[in-house]
């Protein structure tokens, strides 16, 4: 049995030291050595007070969140609570004190609710992330914390899941006291102080699930959880986990503690056993999955990167820049002319002002931010930069002759990432004389938002330089996914196959604004209509254009899509496409648009007839699935689960479904198949079935097994 808690008596004072690494999760046998350790301390005549703390970098992470997976399947019950830990901390007759570092979250900030003080450096931070696990707090969080915190806070904590600050957790009475220092031996000898101190004074020390000065009343609390369902349903729609969470907390303000407990214990269970909290889980896993990568081992060295350089100030160029300066990254901003250049950076500055109004930034941080851009019409000081992003326009010949330039200014060991999202990153790799360092960072608009950077290697990128990248996409606070050198990588390639069919349902006779209806309401953050109305129609048709190949003769193609741009209309940004739009940027149906589809339809011989939302659902849909198995099965992807990463931070698809390839294995990949045959034989080409779809299907097992055994066979 590993040692999961070493107990040491320093000045009179018990230290439990939580050895879990990397993160103290409370796997099996964790919970049962702290319980074991408060007893000692309780039997030990030397010890006055008692302190837990977490060994290594972090207290407490919570729950060990593959034990869940464990419970619903039914492989083992759910026993290992943190119960017992809690209950034993707060009912030891000596003084309990949590001791924070790092983060105390989940699990972790339930058991030091249920000690008598909590302390913390000024570095930590505390909260209840469950919901972004589809669950919330299984161990008394939503009934100690609105004790501890206030409702309204509280509330927030649970139902967003976001950590707080230790500043703003002693302000709020999370914490009783800040320990001056940054390191865990500074924590250890402010809490030898502050355990002192309590026991000097005496008890009784306080429990907190006896506390309800701060529970309020039904008129100060209403209006708070009203506040919060609408807050949830508006950021998180269609995700339950924060509604059950406020219903929660609100029990606490209702009910007695053993009673709101009760419901929270429901509640949590009812959560855990969801389809939504296995999708999430599967979606936390698989973000810190993709930073695997098998030939790429943890031990590559890293080059460092201190310098930046992006060349274009363009919508994309002006975002990237954000990551690094918002990383504290210096950057090279360069443009061709003076003009491009400001509006450039007075787009940057808008962006920055706008999270200054809403509270996200301080304009001294925003100030500091700023200076670390230098706009340059020049390459002057790119031979400093460690990092060049090249955004400029999407075209092979200009993006060649880009990095041409960039061979010869750039200094040896320089990264030359291209953000392009479709082109080939060994061609534009072609025009320099180091391949080895070319590598693709495609970002997604908004760039300083979208969490995703597609990683994308090239045949000769060095694996220095993949690890580089995959370390800086967790410095910019992005989720990096390795994408093989395929037209469109992973994401745009999957997009294709996808709008492609909602452009033929409309053409067909399905309505335009049902088709976004159904995406949406399915959970996809815009319909794929209005998404092309957003990033612009012309993008498509000029890949299309550049690039005949990806559009073979007999195959059906999205004419009507071409017709609009024939037209001017590229989307929002020329004020029409699939739709017009008022002065308020609300779309409307336009009869011009409808007269083009049903004259497309007419010459291309094209039957229109009425279609039911559930075709529309499982053509768009099964488009994504059947390419994204395409590509996973010719290894332009390490995994499913990193093709459901790309669409979950990158696409907008609903992080409560898993992604395309979970949502699939969750329907059954021989019903995905029969279905994709069907429409291959009603649409032809376009639809043939991936193999490695076919090969699963007809060996009855799922993209998430599939991922495993490959797991097991690259750990081999
Ligand atoms: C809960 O507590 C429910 C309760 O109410 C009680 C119910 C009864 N379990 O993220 P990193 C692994 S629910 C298992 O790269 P960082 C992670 O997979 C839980 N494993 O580090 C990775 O493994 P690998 C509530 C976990 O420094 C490694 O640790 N708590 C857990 O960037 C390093 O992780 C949460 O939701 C875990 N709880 O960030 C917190 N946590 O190396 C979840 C991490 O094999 N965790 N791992 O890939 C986090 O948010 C971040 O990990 C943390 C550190 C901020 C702690």
């Amino acid at each position: 049995m590993p040692d999961f808690l070493d107990y040491s008596v320093e000045n009179e004072i018990a230290f439990l030291t939580v050895n879990n690494p990397p993160v103290n999760a409370m796997s099996p046998g964790v919970p049962e050595a702290i319980v074991e350790g408060v007893a000692r301390a309780e039997a030990d005549e030397a010890v006055r007070a008692i302190v837990l703390i977490g060994g290594g970098r972090t207290f407490i992470a919570g729950a060990d969140i593959k034990e869940f997976a464990k419970i619903t399947s039914g492989e083992k019950d759910r026993g290992g609570d943190l119960f017992p830990v809690i209950n034993a901390l707060e009912d030891a007759s000596k003084p309990t004190i949590a001791a924070i570092h790092g983060t105390a979250l989940g699990g972790g900030l339930e058991i030091a609710q249920g000690c008598h003080y909590r302390i913390a450096l000024q570095s930590a931070q505390v909260g209840q992330p469950e919901v972004k696990l589809g669950i919330i707090p299984g161990a008394a969080g939503t009934q100690r914390l609105p004790r501890l915190a206030g409702v309204e806070l509280a509330t927030r904590m649970c139902a967003q899941g976001d950590p707080v600050k230790a500043s703003v957790a002693a302000e709020a009475g999370i914490l009783d006291q800040i320990v001056a220092g940054n390191t865990p031996e500074e924590l250890r000898a402010g809490a030898v102080v502050f355990a002192r101190d309590v026991v000097a004074r005496g008890g009784p020390h306080p429990k907190t699930r006896e506390r309800n000065d701060k529970l309020g009343d039904e008129a100060t609390n209403a209006p708070i959880f009203e506040a919060a369902r609408a807050q949830a349903g508006k950021r998180r729609r269609g995700f339950e986990a924060p509604l059950a969470a406020i219903e929660a907390v609100e029990a606490a303000t209702k009910l007695p503690f053993d009673e709101g407990l009760k419901r929270e214990q429901e509640i949590f269970l009812r959560c855990l056993y969801s389809d939504q909290s296995k999708a999430m889980i599967h979606a936390f896993f698989g973000e810190r999955e993709a930073r695997k990568i098998p030939d790429v081992p943890k031990d590559t060295p890293i080059r460092e990167i201190r310098q930046a350089a992006v060349v274009g100030a363009g919508t994309m160029g002006g975002g990237i820049a954000m990551n690094y300066i918002n990383a504290g990254i210096p950057v090279l901003l360069k443009e061709t002319t003076e003009e491009a250049l400001e509006r450039g950076l007075a787009t940057i500055a808008k962006n920055y002002q706008r999270s200054i109004a809403r509270g996200r930034f301080t304009e001294e941080w925003v100030e500091e931010r700023l200076d670390l851009i230098t706009p340059t019409l020049s390459y002057d000081g790119f031979e400093r930069a460690d990092v060049i992003t090249e955004a400029v326009f999407e075209g092979m010949e200009l993006k060649k002759k880009v990095f041409a330039e960039l061979d010869a200014v750039a200094k040896p060991g320089a990264i030359l990432a291209s953000n392009t999202s479709t082109l080939s990153i060994d061609e534009i790799a072609s025009a320099t004389k180091r391949p080895q360092d070319v590598i693709g960072h495609h970002f997604f608009s908004p760039a300083n938002v979208m969490r995703l950077l597609e990683i994308v290697r090239g045949a000769e990128t060095s694996k220095d330089v993949i690890a580089t990248s995959m370390g800086l996409a967790k410095t910019l606070r992005k989720v990096g996914v390795l994408a093989g050198n395929c037209f469109g990588f992973i994401g745009n390639r999957m997009f294709g196959p996808y709008r492609r069919e909602a452009i033929f349902l409309v053409e067909e006779g399905a309505g335009i604004a049902q088709v976004d209806r159904v995406l949406y309401e399915f959970g996809m953050a815009m319909g794929p209509m209005a998404v092309g109305d957003l990033a612009g129609l012309d993008v498509g048709w000029r890949i299309r254009k550049e690039h005949p190949e990806h559009f073979p003769e007999g195959v059906r193609y999205p004419l009507s899509e071409d017709k609009l741009c024939e037209m001017g209309r590229f989307g929002q940004k020329t004020g029409s496409g699939w739709y017009a739009y008022d002065e308020r940027r609300q779309p409307l149906e336009d009869p011009e648009v409808l007269k083009v589809i049903a004259d497309t339809a007419a010459e291309a011989g094209i039957k229109q007839r009425e279609i039911d939302d559930a075709e529309i659902l499982d053509r768009c849909l099964y488009a994504l699935v059947n390419e994204g198995a395409r590509l996973l099965g010719e290894g332009f992807a390490l995994r499913a689960g990193d093709i459901d990463v790309v669409y979950m931070n990158g696409y907008g698809f609903p992080a409560y479904r898993g992604g395309p390839m979970w949502f699939a294995d969750t329907i059954g990949l021989a019903r995905v198949l029969e279905r994709v045959k069907e429409f291959e034989a009603q649409h032809g080409e376009g639809w043939k079935p991936a193999p490695l779809l076919e090969e699963l299907a007809a060996a009855g097992t799922t993209f998430a097994a599939w991922d495993r055994g490959r797991a097991q066979k690259v750990g081999a």
